[in-house]
């Protein structure tokens, strides 16, 4: 048989993937993009899908010779301008149904051209996120992968012309057990390039991460600045926010600058979510932002804010669309936000995996503040380094993204994960990890009740400034009794948020409500919660489980249909349910939400 290269070598080698799983795209190679101009590659791409990897067998990077006609010499199996024609960003589950269900390798290819503007520039390609290893390719070469489906992540493009380059983006959604999230979870993997995928052009030396927040230490006269340069080099950064009268030059010593200056700005805050322009320049580089400055604390049982007393009247949102996937739309970002303004909500849980980094622009802009949380989710492996050292790269790159971002006061190290020492000591690390990499936020998880003392109890509490609890009291647990017993018997010593309570409703389905499934269930199990939280003063915020019904393989009782229906809204995103207008009486009415600012 006639084949380039070392086909028959090539099927029976197992170990194809071994030159390709390197990793090497993770959070050192990020580049602050706040300001920067981006050449965007968004658009018209080629897509094939391949379920046995053979693009990896077969090396379909690598440049093949055409014969004269512009045919190939071989029987090639792929060819990069063939792929069907898909619009990135996009998830590939809705370009047809034939992928809905397709979890395997995903190739995309295209071609663009990128003159070089100036000498030693460097040029990196970013790409928003990819779910959930993606491996890319320019020119035939291979410049590496990166593993985590909901982060950005960047590649230096060497190698390039200024005419005609061919990128070639393999991304893989296959479930596994050593991933972050692993094989099960209670949502829809959907596959493919789904975030903005853009180009960006930096001087030789660079700005990586530019961090601006209130100083912590509660005395609100003080900003905290870092910055942390591409190459280790001495001289100064100037920071620039003219709104406060400020142009300061910050000392960099072998690449990292950090200054404390001294600046009273007006406090973000949900009524009044005041953000400030700012700049940072060094040498030839330049980065803006636009921040917000606020403190967020806890003492004792309380969350405070800015210094005061705050109840988080949150609710719960995936990224999920019936007709764009995990894909974002601005449509669903306003439709977001108008029914969480309807609610009455100042707090919501981005589950369970970092969104997409217009929300917390938006939440910054529309004084709502954010619990972001990566998807170490039920039974991972925590006892595999591997699954942790993704772990951990998937929180730093969320941290080093929404780093910025006042309304993120939250960052959520997992969800509903068992109490065993390998799961203790994995979170724990992520946790110190989170506080080495942001002092100014609150570490949380998602914790689980102690069903068989029926209280608040979890080991890694401890490592926690506030407790999620995740209780499905009047659904898995059917007897509401048992929310006043689990009241009783806990005693937490620091705040708590009901980060999930719920009950599945199939929309237009009515009855008795005593019937599962129906509206008017969904409606009394908000009312006993409600009942119940509004009197505990431990308990300082809740997001109950959640706006929107959602794609979910796991469901498909006759009311479920492969949809989680614990929605307020159907998935139509527009029929609200009854609990809808519960939750937002509670939320609209300070009395009773027993706090009244926020
Ligand atoms: C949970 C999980 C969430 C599920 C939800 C449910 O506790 O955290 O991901 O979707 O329950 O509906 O069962």
């Amino acid at each position: 048989m006639r084949q380039e290269g070392n086909f028959t070598e090539s099927i029976h080698n197992e170990d194809y993937m071994r030159p390709y799983d390197t990793r090497n795209l993770d959070n050192r190679g990020f580049v602050f993009t706040g300001g920067r101009k981006t050449e965007s590659l968004n658009g018209e791409w080629h897509f094939v899908p391949d379920l046995y990897d053979v693009g990896f067998r077969d090396s379909w990077h690598r440049k093949r010779t055409l014969k004269d006609d512009g045919f190939p010499a071989e029987p090639w199996d792929y060819h990069p301008e063939e792929g069907r024609p898909v619009t990135v960003p996009g998830c590939w589950n809705v370009i047809d149904p034939v992928f809905f269900h397709f979890e395997g390798t995903g190739w995309y290819s295209r071609r663009f051209s990128c003159p070089k503007q100036s000498e030693g520039e460097r040029i990196f390609l970013r790409i928003g996120a990819a779910n959930y290893d993606t491996k890319v390719y320019l020119n035939g070469g291979f410049l590496g992968s990166h593993v985590g489906g909901s982060t950005p992540f960047f590649a230096e493009l060497t190698g390039l012309r200024d005419e005609e380059n061919e990128l070639l983006i393999a991304v893989n959604n296959v479930r596994t057990g050593d991933r972050v999230p692993m094989r099960n979870t209670d949502w829809f993997n959907w596959g493919g390039l789904y975030r903005d995928v853009s180009i960006l052009r930096v001087p030789a030396v660079f700005i990586r991460d530019f961090r601006l927040s209130l100083a912590p230490g509660g005395g609100y006269d003080a900003l905290a600045v870092r910055c942390v340069l591409s190459e280790p080099v001495n001289g100064a950064a100037v920071l620039s926010i003219p709104d406060l009268d400020i142009k300061t030059e910050i000392p960099v010593k072998d690449g990292l600058g950090e200054l404390i200056i001294p600046a009273q700005p007006t406090l973000w805050e949900p009524e009044n979510p005041r953000l400030y322009e700012v700049s940072l320049t060094y040498g030839g580089d330049r980065v803006e932002d636009l921040v917000g400055f606020r403190d967020i604390r806890v003492e004792g049982r309380q969350i405070l804010l800015n210094g005061r007393e705050i109840f988080l009247r949150g609710i719960s949102v995936h990224e999920d669309d019936a007709r764009n996937g995990k894909m974002l739309t601005e449509e669903d970002l306003d439709r977001r936000f108008r029914h969480a303004r309807e609610l009455g909500v100042n707090f919501m849980r981005l589950a369970h995996y970092p969104h997409d980094e217009r929300v917390a622009r938006r939440a910054d802009r529309e004084g709502i503040l954010l619990w972001e949380e990566i998807p170490v989710y039920w039974a991972i492996d925590f006892a595999n380094p591997v699954t942790y050292s993704d772990a951990e790269n998937q929180l730093t790159e969320l941290i080093l993204r929404d780093g910025n971002r006042a309304s993120v006061i939250i960052w959520s190290v997992g969800n509903e994960n068992q109490d065993t020492d390998e799961r203790l000591s994995f979170m724990s690390r992520l946790a110190d990890r989170a506080r080495e990499l942001d002092g100014t936020r609150l570490i949380t998880a998602a914790c689980l009740v102690n069903h068989e003392k029926n209280r608040i109890e979890d080991r890694l509490a401890a490592c926690l400034d506030v407790i999620g609890l995740n209780e499905y009291v009047g659904w898995y647990v059917p007897d509401f009794a048992e929310l006043e017993a689990l009241v009783r018997n806990s005693n937490p010593d620091r705040p708590v948020i009901i980060s999930e309570f719920g009950a599945g409703a199939e929309a237009g389905f009515h009855g008795e409500d005593n019937r599962m499934f129906t509206e008017e269930y969904q409606d009394l199990v908000y009312a006993r919660q409600i009942e119940t939280i509004a009197r505990l003063e431990y308990i300082r915020g809740m997001t109950p489980w959640i706006l929107y019904d959602f794609t979910c393989p796991r469901r498909q009782n006759r009311h479920q249909r492969g949809y989680n229906r614990k929605g307020l809204i159907a998935e139509d995103k527009e029929t609200k349910k009854l609990a809808f207008k519960r939750l937002a009486e509670f939320y609209h009415t300070p009395a009773k939400n027993n706090l009244s600012r926020g």
